[in-house]
């Protein structure tokens, strides 16, 4: 960076009240301005020079700043003290000389502190966070290496890194959840720095007591979302950034990608093997070879003359396809896209003037300026021509954006030479389309801006649908618009074991729907590689397989029988967990809480959980204890304080505790928590498939726990509006082991009809006793009835919605 900059080390010098709750503060060498939100979180926006520029979250699509009134006294010094009697922070103190912020919360703790802010001329400055000395770093969006950053600087620059596996990545999130722990309690805060350009984070680096953060141009936004519990950080960051809309039920099972399924044919035939082999799967991607010369909304007329045809067909089966766009448009004066792109001025320009150009696959490309609304809208209606022809969702990719200066074609494929030069590229201000950026001071949010085209095209063609839309690059929020796979990963072990912490970090920093390439893109996948990934994949929030053109085929049957029956199973067990997973998407909308967590999410305040970075919760209640080692066939796994039960066989260890479980190759080291209800069904192989058992209830003594099911159509946006079926379900024990499974009532107006539902109570001994509603059930087939073997009670009663109160009275 230019040493040569002026630099201003801001001191207050004036504030001044603009309503109650923002203030505008006079720095020395630049202005700032303070809001707090009803919420309890902060928001500091400083500028070198005199004036502020227009907010420019609205135009990226932030969720409105909910304003939070405060009460405004003047220190002795000048300083300003803001005191707050909602939720989040308590008081702010904000310091002359030198500028600082605290933030306090109400027991007088110190949540964050603000300080050592520089401002420059051309827009660039500093900002540190006061790092607590215990404190350990999460979020960051998509990292290689491990779950907690401490020590590291992380560049945020979003970049098809291609195989150089280095930060920047693909995609930027600058966010990150602080946690430490005073007087034995712990304490999240979170902090987001919102430059749409690149920035840096200097984690407890350079000096420990400091994450340093940098920005090069756009002045600094940084909001501050106190905790004090991880949930409560990602609540506040969530109802800032957006959380993720419910997807399509489809869009949890198992997705089948390659580059490329290249023709009708190919696509026809991989569909009859999938079903043909019984492999749980919901959709087919559809990767660059399905277009005509890689001109985006268009299909190849050789090897794809009739895709509606081919979907139909495919539909019969159960199963959709996701289709790649990629931003850069063909120059091609007959490729209508382009000339309508071109005629009404929708092209990235470059300084000069002329339309910028980059080379993708299908050549000298130019790329739209998703910053202005009209492009945006122009972009989301040229999805009719895929939709129409039955394409169920979008894949965004390159989107960084990525591309290559000249290139060298070689046959069908073109060998990139260098990367591509977009130094001299304008686009649109996101706050003002009137007004021109160099595309270095947005890049970071192109991505973004391209998947909220995307998403509101489709949503505007097929208004009742959600849509589904995949992202490789993206910045804080994109959950709003589409989920995420963390780009080209290695058929590699470490690319396995990486994969968890870097989801984890991911998820941690808003992105719910998120995913690594199950099997690894580059390079070949070996048997026992794939058989591991496919079980750990299979519970990824998103799972899909992808590999690349001219590695070994990465179909789950491509290994021999004995992985095909691993890969069959495991996605099975997703399948299985399908009404849990879709519960904890529900969550994850209506709270901004994550679909993986790390167990630091759970259990801040144990210092053994926030060190395991090769475990996962997903939602609540489901522990994962994947192995990503070769050759290893058991592995050491910590179970935080409560109760917790193997999956698999009942086993009950009572945590904390160290462990050592045996994991042969077709076993993942699965743990359910004490005290919980998960709803489950039995497997189909694709969503729309009738399960033969709909509602199983896996009970897991231990504690009282409770726990929803809902239901609903699992395709439109009905669910807003009622149409949705929501059944509480609630576990006590009583003493001396009376246990009582209370099913509520369904609510809402979506119509399930009458079925059997089935309680399965794990670790349970024969019963003296079973009662519905109070009435005595006998043991046997009958529904009611149940039935006890193998250290299990299957409960099953009738379900018409109207409720259930199951009691099993302990054996002898
Ligand atoms: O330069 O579309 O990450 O998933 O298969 C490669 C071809 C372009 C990169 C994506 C990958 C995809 C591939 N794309």
């Amino acid at each position: 960076m230019n040493e040569k900059r002026q630099a201003t080390p801001a001191g207050l010098r004036r504030w001044q009240s603009l309503d109650d709750a923002r203030f505008a503060l006079e720095l020395d060498g630049g202005v700032a301005e303070l809001s707090t939100a009803a919420d309890g979180s902060l928001r500091l926006r400083a500028e070198a020079g005199e004036v502020l520029d227009p907010d420019p979250a609205p135009g990226i699509g932030r969720e409105p700043w909910m304003p939070g009134a405060v009460s405004a006294d003047e220190t002795r010094d000048g300083g300003l003290r803001l005191v707050h009697q909602g939720p989040g922070f308590a008081t702010l103190e904000v310091a002359t000389k030198p500028f600082s912020l605290r933030v306090l919360d109400r027991q007088g703790g110190c949540s964050a502190e603000l300080c050592d802010l520089e401002l420059r001329d051309d827009g660039s400055t500093h900002i540190s966070v006061c790092a607590a000395p215990d404190e350990h770093f999460f979020g960051f969006g998509e990292k290689y290496g491990g779950l907690d950053k401490r020590g590291e600087r992380l560049r945020m620059r979003n970049r098809d890194a291609g195989m150089s596996h280095r930060d920047p990545l693909y995609l930027s999130v600058p966010f990150f959840l602080g946690l430490s722990r005073t007087s034995g309690a712990s304490r999240a805060r979170g902090v987001l720095l919102d430059a749409f350009g690149p920035c840096d984070f200097d984690v407890a680096a350079e000096r420990g007591d400091r994450v340093r953060m940098s920005t090069e141009s756009g002045g600094v936004d940084v909001t501050i979302f106190p905790g004090p519990r991880p949930a409560d950080v990602l609540r506040r960051l969530s109802a800032r950034v957006g959380r993720c809309p419910l997807p399509p039920l489809w869009s949890l099972g198992h997705h089948q990608s390659r580059w490329s399924y290249a023709s009708e044919a190919e696509v026809r035939a991989l569909a009859a093997e999938i079903r043909r082999r019984g492999i749980p799967t919901d959709a087919i991607h559809l990767d660059i070879d399905y277009m005509d010369g890689y001109r985006v909304f268009t299909w190849s007329p050789r090897r794809f003359p009739d895709p509606k045809a081919m979907h139909s067909a495919l539909a019969a089966r159960g199963l959709r396809t996701v289709a790649i766009v990629d931003p850069g448009i063909k120059v091609d004066p007959e490729y209508p896209v382009y000339r309508e792109g071109l005629d009404r001025d929708f092209f990235c320009r470059r300084r000069d003037g002329e339309v910028q150009t980059l080379h993708v696959w299908p050549g000298r490309s130019a790329l739209p300026d998703f910053d202005r609304p009209q492009v945006r809208e122009w972009w989301g209606e040229q999805h009719r021509a895929l939709l129409d022809a039955g394409v169920s969702g979008i894949w965004n990719d390159m989107n960084e954006p990525s591309g290559w200066g000249p290139d060298l074609p070689l046959g069908r494929f073109r060998l990139p030479l260098g990367r591509a030069d977009l130094s001299g590229m304008l686009q649109s201000d996101p706050s003002d389309p009137k007004r021109v950026r160099a595309h270095e001071e947005v890049r970071n949010v192109y991505a973004l801006q391209e998947c909220r085209a995307t998403r509101e095209g489709i949503e505007r063609a097929r208004p009742r649908q959600r849509p589904f839309v995949l992202s490789r690059s993206g910045h804080a929020g994109i959950q709003r618009y589409a989920a995420v796979w963390t780009g080209d990963n290695r058929s590699r072990w470490a690319d396995l074991r990486e994969s968890i912490p870097m989801l984890l970090n991911l998820s941690l920093s808003g992105v719910a729907f998120c995913g690594a390439d199950i099997g690894g893109f580059f390079g070949s996948c070996t048997p026992e590689l794939y058989a591991r990934w496919i079980q750990l994949g299979s519970l990824y929030p998103f799972a899909r397989t992808h590999s690349k053109v001219f590695t070994r085929r990465q179909e789950p049957w491509r290994f021999g029988r004995r992985v095909e029956a691993i890969a069959r199973e495991a996605l099975r067990l997703r399948m299985r967990l399908l009404p849990y997973l879709y519960g904890v998407f529900r969550e994850s909308e209506h709270c901004g809480a994550p679909v993986w967590r790390p167990l630091l999410y759970e259990f801040p305040d144990d210092p053994d959980a926030v060190r395991v970075e090769d475990q996962i919760l997903l939602g609540r209640s489901l522990m994962v204890a994947p192995v990503v080692e070769r050759g290893a066939r058991e592995r050491e796994v910590y179970l935080p304080e409560g109760v917790w039960f193997s999956w698999h066989d009942d086993a009950r260890y009572v945590g904390p505790r160290r462990l050592r479980v045996s994991a042969p190759l077709e076993h993942l080291p699965l743990f359910a928590r004490g005290g919980s209800i998960l709803p489950t069904q039995s497997p189909i192989e694709y969503v729309g498939q009738a399960p033969a058992e709909p509602c199983v209830l896996e009970v897991f003594p231990g504690g009282e726990g409770s726990g929803e099911l809902v239901e609903d159509d699992g395709e439109t946006t009905e669910y807003r509006r009622g149409e949705v079926a929501r059944t509480g379900l609630r576990l006590w024990e009583r003493r001396g082991g009376r246990m009582r499974v209370e099913v509520g009532p369904r609510e809402g107006s979506y119509e399930i009809p009458e079925r059997i539902l089935r309680a399965r109570v794990r670790a349970c001994p024969p019963p003296q006793l079973v009662s519905l509603d109070g009435q005595r059930l006998e043991q046997g087939d009958a529904v009611p009835g149940y039935r006890a073997a193998d250290g299990r009670v299957l409960v099953q009663v009738p379900d018409r919605g109207e409720g259930a109160a199951i009691e099993l009275e302990p054996g002898p």
